[in-house]
């Protein structure tokens, strides 16, 4: 059988994959978004295709339940809670990582049949306020530029982007062109000196929440400068245009210099923008500069929302936030309110916006929320003041979770679990950051008994007695449906119009390529927009919690290159854990108090607190830290950071500000600091601190640190792995709190457990992983292990080339034998000559590691 067309499933570059039904992956060289390119998390895929920890069948409190039984329970949870609480104490919350089918199903039952506004999605903590900014400025939510304007720019700003980790395959595409253009400029504008910054010609390591105040002194350079708009509120714009930045000022005066000088100026603003308590007003503050110099929807021109999760767009196509209706129609509109009624043949819709996220899930803790239906989202971990939405969570009487894994946080929390389709199973469309509509396609047979979450959805609409308006065969009918109903909004002017689509046969939608909206007639392409725009006046507001003496650093959080989000497929991908093994906090060294790289520290906000490694990174500016998002209950209980980050929300698009909560850093005392390798994962708790972390087909390293006395430790432990017929090799000195022990059966290496008061007292992880590879331990290595001879070291390397597995320190070390260009290191190493993800990290060591001269 040959390959089939698909799409990758991790984030919104939407990059096409060609798959084979034995899980053989590979760029697909005509999808437009990535022209045969995948990065790591692509190119790893077909690893996550049987991963552990899939859910395979519905459970009820707990137990196995067939279909029937589960969805009989749905249905009957929401039946009782509209019949308690009405409408509004009922509640789906949903995410960017359905497909657009899954996804109008979903907004089609809470909108249309049970009435109530209360749908969101996580996009909520996404692209809210991106959205909210392009409706302010355009009227609708639209992104007006395409992917190419990065390469056809003279200058790209990355506003709060890390583009190099987090799209990489756009970053790959505008490293080309770079290359190919030498005088094209990237400007990155960051807190934090990130991967995306190798090779800009400017970072601006702006305070976090500054962005509004830097574009509001651009806006006023701009004007000075002599640009004039047409367009309404300028002055007002102008007048409020306030606020300080604290840059260097000659960095300042280089930005505003090239942005006035560059007619071909692309700004492309992600998380650091949108996850703000001004997001929305950053987004607004860099539309504002570039309709005042005419740059919107140019070729190589335009503010560029990029978006975060596969389907992020399609979730905005339909409606499936709360204070939105399908279709980019509006409440505020009311003929368009009374369309949408007509159009789905229901009494019942919606009077109005609905709970956004944060408002939703605190109804829910005060027990307003009678049913809430979670899909394909883990708000136990992503969403802020975490520890708060557990207990809302665990409020909701009728709690239903639709998920691919049974190994989530949320799941376990869920009364009702319902098995969804995983990639490569599931069949529909998803639309990426330059709508670009593309189809997910199944290659492989379902799991279990997992089925489609529309399908789910349509079944217990059916069993409260909507059946009629959820009798879809598939998700073409679906996708014919939604088409046809963005069309509802004619002859009001709409970009967002895809009724050219709406009687595609089945067989079209089955070989539909990639097609970029509005398609307002069959056959069409869309492509940049140029909306009518108006200037918002975006006034300087600080963060909604400031730092203070007791709380003096801002917590940022983000994304690590090789994780997707809550770890529920990446984390189980051995080569992946590789790049960034342990949960850390980065900070710079001045800040640090005195704990040492690589200890455990303590991040405690008046929210919560974790606890993580320390890594001293002399590239964040003083006064932050940055944690990634990552770490759940089932690889690091204790390093889940969203229990600290705070709540605070922006006041329009209400999206949270993940990013900046005001924290202190304590020592995190521990009687010991150990880890253990073991051919079986032992879970996650272990001990007062536990990191888990899957290092091959059958090993686990197991990180630890605890309170108890190390002895004690070291006997649990011990039992923990003993097996029959497996004897122990040991080496202790209690009073120097060492504890080694090494289990082995017939020479064969089984597990191997070190305790040591302090993390830079241990050996050497890889070697002793290397040594799990042997058939059997020859005795100059059993006498090292012993003594720790050969053991003793610096920490294990980063694994930076996931394609070919070569360490930070193999690089350096061909660095240093005279390898001076990432050409010569990929000769000699082979790192970098795969997906190229590793690339900027491979030119970042170029020009940190000393070169020989030549002699
Ligand atoms: N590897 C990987 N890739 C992903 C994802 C993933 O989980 N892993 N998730 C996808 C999703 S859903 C999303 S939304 C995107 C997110 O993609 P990005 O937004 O690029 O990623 P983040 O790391 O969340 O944040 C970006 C940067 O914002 C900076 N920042 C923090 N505060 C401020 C500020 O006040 N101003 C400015 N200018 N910058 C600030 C942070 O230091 C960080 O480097 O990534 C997508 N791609
Ligand atoms: N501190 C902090 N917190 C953050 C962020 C941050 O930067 N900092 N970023 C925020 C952002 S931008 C985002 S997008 C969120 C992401 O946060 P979440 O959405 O909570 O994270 P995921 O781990 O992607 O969870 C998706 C779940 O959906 C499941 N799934 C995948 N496909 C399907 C499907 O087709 N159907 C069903 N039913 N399930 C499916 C997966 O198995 C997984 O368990 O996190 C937010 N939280
Ligand atoms: S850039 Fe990577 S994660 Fe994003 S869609 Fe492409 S292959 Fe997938
Ligand atoms: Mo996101």
């Amino acid at each position: 059988m040959g390959e089939i067309r698909t799409t990758c499933p991790y984030c919104g570059v939407g990059c096409g994959v060609l798959a084979a039904a034995d899980g053989t992956l590979r760029g697909d060289p005509e999808h437009p978004a990535n022209r045969g390119r995948l990065c790591s998390k692509g190119t790893t895929l077909g690893e996550t295709l049987d991963q552990p920890g899939r859910l395979l069948h519905p459970e009820v409190d707990g137990k196995c339940a067939s279909w029937e039984v589960a969805l009989d329970e749905v249905a009957e949870g929401f039946r009782k809670a509209l019949a308690e609480h009405g409408p509004q104490g009922t509640a789906l919350y949903v995410s960017g990582q359905l497909l657009t089918e899954d996804y109008y199903a979903a907004n089609k039952l809470a909108k249309g049949f049970l009435g109530t506004g209360n749908i969101d999605s996580n996009s909520r903590l996404c692209m809210a306020s991106a959205v909210a900014g392009h409706r302010r400025a355009f009227g609708e939510d639209l992104v007006p530029g395409i992917y190419e304007d990065l390469e056809l720019a003279d200058l790209v700003v990355l506003v709060g982007s890390n583009l190099a980790w987090c799209h990489p395959v756009l970053f790959q595409r505008l490293q080309a062109a770079r290359a190919a253009r030498p005088s094209m400029r990237l400007v990155v504008i960051d807190p934090r000196r990130t991967t995306s910054c190798e090779g800009a010609d400017l970072h601006l390591p702006i305070a976090p929440g500054g962005d509004v105040a830097l574009f509001n002194i651009l806006l006023r350079h701009l004007h000075v400068r002599g640009f004039r708009s047409e367009a309404p509120g300028l002055d007002t714009a102008l007048a409020a245009a306030d606020g300080e930045t604290g840059l260097d000022p000659a960095l300042l005066a280089t930005f505003l210099d090239w942005f006035a000088t560059t007619p071909r100026t692309v700004t492309l603003f992600s998380q650091g923008a949108n996850q703000s308590s001004a997001g929305t007003d950053k987004a607004n503050a860099i539309i504002n500069c570039h309709l005042l110099t005419g740059r919107i929807g140019q070729p190589g021109a335009g503010p560029f929302s990029i978006t975060g999760q596969p389907n992020a767009m399609g979730g905005r196509e339909v409606g499936a936030l709360s204070n939105m209706l399908a279709g980019h129609l509006d409440w505020d509109r009311p003929a368009e309110a009374e369309a949408l009624r007509g159009y789905w043949q229901t009494p019942n819709l919606a009077a109005g916006p609905g709970l956004k996220a944060l408002d939703l899930f605190r109804a829910a803790g005060e027990g307003r929320i009678g049913a809430l239906w979670v899909m394909a989202t883990n708000p136990a971990v992503s969403l802020p003041d975490a520890g708060r939405i557990r207990e809302a969570l665990r409020r909701t009487p009728c709690l239903v979770a639709s998920d691919c894994t049974r190994e989530s946080d949320t799941v376990d929390l869920a009364r009702i679990r319902l098995p969804a389709l995983g990639w490569g199973e599931k069949d529909g469309t998803v639309t990426n950051s330059e709508r670009v509509i593309s189809r997910q396609r199944a290659f492989r047979p379902a799991l279990g008994e997992a089925r489609p979450d529309w399908w789910a959805i349509a079944q217990v609409a059916a069993r409260l007695g909507w059946g009629d308006a959820f009798a879809w065969a598939g998700p073409s009918a679906i996708f014919r449906e939604h088409a046809a109903l963005t069309g509802l909004a004619r002859p009001a002017a709409r970009a967002f119009d895809i009724s050219g689509l709406a009687d595609l046969s089945d067989a079209e939608y089955a070989a539909m390529p990639p097609t970029r909206w509005p398609v307002v007639r069959r056959g069409e392409q869309g492509g940049r927009l140029s909306p009518p725009a108006r200037f918002v006046p975006t006034p300087y507001r600080p963060p909604a919690n400031a730092p203070s003496p007791a709380y003096p650093l801002v917590l940022l959080t983000g994304r690590l290159r090789d994780q997707w989000h809550t770890m529920t497929r990446t984390g189980s991908v051995p080569r992946l854990m590789a790049h960034s093994p342990e949960p850390a906090a980065a900070i710079h060294p001045a800040d640090a108090a005195g704990l040492a790289d690589g200890s455990l520290a303590r991040i405690e906000s008046p929210w919560g607190e974790a606890t993580l490694r320390l890594r001293h990174d002399p590239g964040l500016a003083r006064g932050g830290i940055f944690v990634p998002m990552h770490w759940t209950s089932r690889f690091a209980p204790s390093a889940r950071i969203n229990a600290s980050v705070n709540p605070a929300v922006d006041p329009i698009s209400g999206q949270p500000e993940l990013k900046h909560t005001p924290v202190r850093l304590l020592p995190a005392p521990m009687a010991w600091h150990g880890f253990l390798l073991a051919r079986r994962s032992l879970g996650a708790d272990l001990a007062d601190w536990t990191a888990l972390i899957p290092v091959g087909a059958a090993l686990w390293r197991h990180e630890l640190a605890g309170t108890e006395p190390p002895a004690e430790a070291f006997a649990r432990l011990r039992a923990l792995v003993e097996e029959p017929e497996a004897a122990w090799v040991l080496l202790e000195d209690p009073a120097a709190g060492l504890h080694r022990a090494a289990l082995l059966r017939d020479g064969r290496l089984l597990a191997c457990l070190f305790l040591a008061p302090d993390p830079a007292a241990l050996p050497r992880r890889d070697w002793l992983i290397f040594l799990f590879a042997e058939a059997a331990i020859g005795s100059a290595a059993r006498r090292a292990l012993l003594a720790g001879a050969l053991a003793e070291g610096p920490a294990p390397s980063p694994t930076l080339c996931v394609c070919h597995g070569v360490t930070e320190a193999v690089i350096c070390a061909s660095i240093a034998r005279g390898a001076n260009t990432p050409a010569l290191v990929g000769e000699a190493t082979r790192a970098g000559t795969g997906c190229g993800s590793c690339r900027p990290e491979i030119a970042a060591l170029l020009t940190k590691t000393p070169v020989p001269e030549p002699a």
